[in-house]
């Protein structure tokens, strides 16, 4: 709590009443005086390590201002907020993103120039935020950036990670971790907010007595921990609102350990406070498999607990009873991980608000909706009871008496069919006399909506993973295909293609109405269009393989195909199938006469990833790559005509400069297992045609760009269960065999090592039905490679993919949480000019 001090409010408003100027003088002013007062450097010697934070801190000084001025407008017309709730927020760099947002590209790039130092330059020198594994962190970046744009009453939760996504070597076509300690200069983009803290609570027990005729639950915790705020400016393109993303960082609290100092231990109590510190030290690299560790439970408790703590807070600062509460917050559950969230919740209506429960869980049940992100099972997050009872006793109180209630109502309205209650439970009953709670049962029933990421995604989940619940609550179950941002990943990341678009279309409307793109259907067939379509796409193609090249020493000419599979390595996405193709293609290449060779068209494959750390076939699929790459890279009887190339440390920085430069981009997954998939969208609006099978959103892509602009093939998901039954008697395609047996050959090394790789896809296993869909993946290959060489028929339909990619704007996957889900409306805060007049 901050105490108000008197205030002579007209000098300070008369000394506030001016923004920042943005002409080329004050901000190199600007710059320059961080420069000497904050960095402490001299004007006349910095470096552009420097002259990036200078710059950075100039920007937020900007961003503050319009932070400030919409947080007040929110507050003023007491507007409706929607909270989403992340574990992860993958932001990448800041620095372009910002001078874009704040119109003031043009003015710093000149300020920067005439003191010496280039734009593109300073760019390089920031440190991606990694504080995500994929598309799920990636996607609520993406998010924020939409609900500045549309000027929503938002904000976003989740952890200020000391160490982020690890960064990926490959030694000897190996993957190695090395930690991302990626605040080493410091942040230039945060603001600490060290007033702004609340204890988090852990362990101890819970004691009840009565008051006033009703129980009342007092924990005692063992553990005190005290989360303090950092916020990060959010702007927003072409409107004022700047909102925030507010990321928790653990501190020793004043209760924390309290044992150890009783002990007499002082210097040994000293010291274990900093383990507080540990609990926001690490993000967990591992996006498969739930794992079931102590520390994750505790970082989901940290965050979502100071969260609801500082939303309360916020609420009562305006209001005196809580009977407002579900007009003003829209909590939005970024899958389960924050779904501890409803127990928080009802704890803090009822320990701490003296509310009855009966009102607690109406508000609680008002609030929140949940997005699902997979289908995968051995994903699903399932907590054990033991655990929940040591680290969070009442929490768990809570969910018994949530699952009570909910199974009484199941049997009132199911009436004797208790093996379907027992399949409803939130609890479930391990066979090894362990319990477990079961985070999406609780999230599906607490939450008022529940969403998947993609049409076909929202389907499956309807039937399979939740088909209990959408017979029992149907009008619950929502779908919100993903959307990407068009600012990062086609305005800001592809400047000639922004430029193309905007000639053609005559002004930048489309940036925020991506629908717009439309407008270049007509001009697929202009063959002067297509010739303007084809340079810009080269300008990008030629920077994508530079940068490969610096990282990679891999030379690819420009001449050649160049074709991208990037993302997460996983079994399910089938970067093995994509080696598979490539390792038959090679083996071609190799039986043809000099003449046949003539006619192949030439491609460069080019794989990244990272594998989560104990995912050992992830690691396996790595290795294959880079022995696959290694033999075909070094034949010389192949040169040009194909190339193999691993990218290491795969991130959003490097993604920016890719996926404009890609021709062909690979989305294969076995139907029905990737919800949805976000770059498909990247690559789909930067000109890249899409192999893929009918997944996730190459679906809805293909409605959209139309099913002959892109290269379909594989098995649908209705068929997968029923070929999934009869894989023991499959018999495989004959070219299937024979890749497959080069590998176990030896032909490209580590046999041995490759072993249970091939193993998993042959003898009966083959759980992603690579075999099954080998011949049709091969099939669709050749058919990208004979569309390769009619260029007005490949341009034409790269012309195709941009003009229909408007629909997966991340601005209309927002619009439709706010209508359909949070009801909360735009609310722009007043162009600065109108204030000061
Ligand atoms: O979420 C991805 C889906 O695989 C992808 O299809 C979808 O497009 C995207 C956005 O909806 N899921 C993830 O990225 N999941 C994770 O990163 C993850 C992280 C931590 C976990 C589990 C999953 O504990």
């Amino acid at each position: 709590v901050v105490e108000s001090a008197p205030q002579n409010k007209t000098l300070l408003y008369n000394l506030m009443d001016t923004y920042i100027k943005n002409d080329v003088l004050s901000i190199e002013e600007s710059i320059v005086n961080h420069v000497e007062y904050t960095l402490a450097r001299s004007r006349y010697s910095f470096d552009n390590q420097e002259a990036y934070q200078a710059t950075a801190l100039s920007l937020r000084d900007r961003l503050i201002e319009s932070w400030n001025d919409t947080q007040q407008y929110f507050k003023d017309v007491d507007a409706k907020r929607v909270y989403y709730l992340s574990m992860e927020f993958l932001m990448g760099r800041s620095l372009l993103n910002a001078l874009n947002n704040l119109g003031v590209v043009d003015q710093y790039t000149e300020a920067l120039r005439e003191m010496g130092y280039q734009l593109e330059d300073l760019i390089q020198k920031e440190r991606d935020a990694a504080l995500g594994n994929g598309g799920l962190g990636r996607l609520a970046a993406c998010f924020l950036d939409s609900m500045a744009t549309l000027s929503l009453p938002a904000w976003g939760y989740g952890i200020r990670y000391q160490y982020g996504m690890f960064r990926q070597t490959i030694v000897d076509g190996f993957q190695h971790e090395q930690p991302d300690y990626w605040l080493n200069f410091g942040n230039p983009w945060e603001i600490e907010r060290l007033n702004v803290g609340y204890p988090v609570n852990f362990y101890g027990h819970v004691s009840v007595h009565e008051e006033e005729g009703r129980q009342v639950f007092r924990w005692n915790p063992g553990e005190s921990v005290a989360a303090i705020a950092y916020d990060n400016p959010i702007p927003g393109f072409q409107t004022n609102n700047t909102i925030n993303l507010r990321l928790w960082a653990a501190k020793p609290g004043q209760e924390f350990d309290l044992e150890a100092f009783n002990t007499g231990d002082y210097v040994q109590a000293i010291l274990s406070r900093q383990r507080a510190e540990t609990l926001s030290s690490v993000l967990y690299p591992d996006d498969r498999t739930y794992q079931g560790k102590e520390l994750r439970l505790k970082q989901q408790n940290f965050f979502v607990s100071a969260t609801i703590q500082d939303v309360v807070r916020r609420y009562k600062d305006t209001h005196d009873s809580f009977d407002q509460f579900p007009d003003k917050v829209a909590f939005q559950l970024n899958d389960t991980h924050p779904t501890i969230a409803v127990p928080e919740l009802m704890r803090v209506l009822m320990d701490e608000n003296k509310m009855g429960w009966t009102k607690a869980w109406d508000i609680t049940t008002k609030v929140f909706a949940f997005t699902n992100h997979t289908v995968l099972p051995e994903a699903l997050e399932k907590w054990p009871v033991s655990l929940l009872e040591k680290l969070l006793p009442r929490h768990m109180q809570i969910i018994f008496d949530i699952n009570w209630r909910f199974l009484q109502q199941l049997r009132a309205q199911l009436g004797d069919d208790w093996e379907r209650i027992g399949r409803m439970s939130i609890i479930e009953d391990g066979s090894g006399g362990e319990k477990y709670v079961r985070m999406a049962y609780l999230a599906v029933v607490a939450s008022h909506t529940v969403n998947g990421v993609a049409a076909i995604h929202s389907d499956i989940i309807k039937e399979t993973i939740f088909k209990d619940f959408a017979d029992l609550w149907p009008g619950k179950f929502q779908n919100k295909t993903n959307g990407v941002t068009p600012r990062r990943w086609l305005a800001f990341c592809n400047p000639p293609l922004r430029k193309l678009i905007t000639d053609t279309l005559g002004n930048e409307h489309w940036i925020n109405h991506l629908d717009s793109l439309q407008g270049l259907r007509q001009y697929a067939d202009d063959p002067e269009f297509q010739q303007k379509w084809a340079d810009v796409k080269g300008i990008a193609k030629a920077k994508a393989l530079a940068h490969i090249r610096e990282i990679t020493g891999v030379q690819i000419s420009d001449h050649v195909m160049l074709d991208i599979q990037v993302k997460r390595i996983h079994e399910y996405k089938r970067q093995l199938l994509n080696v598979l193709g490539i390792i038959w293609r090679y083996d071609q290449i190799k039986k043809m006469t000099p003449d046949q060779r003539a006619q192949v068209v030439p491609r460069a494959c080019v794989i990244g990833g990272k594998a989560a750390p104990g995912y050992e076939m992830a690691k396996r699929i790595i290795k294959l790559i880079s022995a696959v790459g290694n033999k075909i890279n070094s034949d010389p009887d192949i040169g040009d005509l194909l190339k193999l190339v691993f990218v290491p440390d795969y991130n959003v920085s490097l993604a920016e400069v890719i996926i404009p430069g890609c021709e062909l981009s690979q989305h294969i997954s076995t139907a029905g297992t990737e919800a949805s998939g976000t770059s498909n969208m990247k690559f789909a609006m930067n000109g890249s045609l899409i192999i893929g099978t009918m997944d996730g959103a190459n679906v809805e892509i293909a409605e959209e760009i139309g099913e002959d602009n892109m290269f379909i093939f594989g098995v649908r998901a209705p068929e997968v269960a029923r070929l999934r039954q009869e894989r023991r008697n499959f018999k495989p395609d004959s070219r299937f065999e024979h890749v497959v047996g080069l590998i176990r050959k030896g032909v490209f090394g580590w046999a041995d090592f490759f072993e249970p790789l091939v193993d998993s896809v042959t003898s009966g296993g083959d759980y992603y039905l690579l075999a099954n869909d080998f011949p049709s993946y091969i099939d669709a290959q050749a058919k990208v490679d004979e569309v390769y060489k009619d260029k007005a028929r490949w341009t034409r339909m790269s012309i195709m993919s941009t003009a229909g990619s408007g629909m997966f704007s991340s601005d209309r996957t927002i619009q439709q949480y706010a209508e359909q889900i949070w009801r909360v409306e735009p609310c722009q805060v007043p162009a600065a000019e109108d204030e000061q007049d």
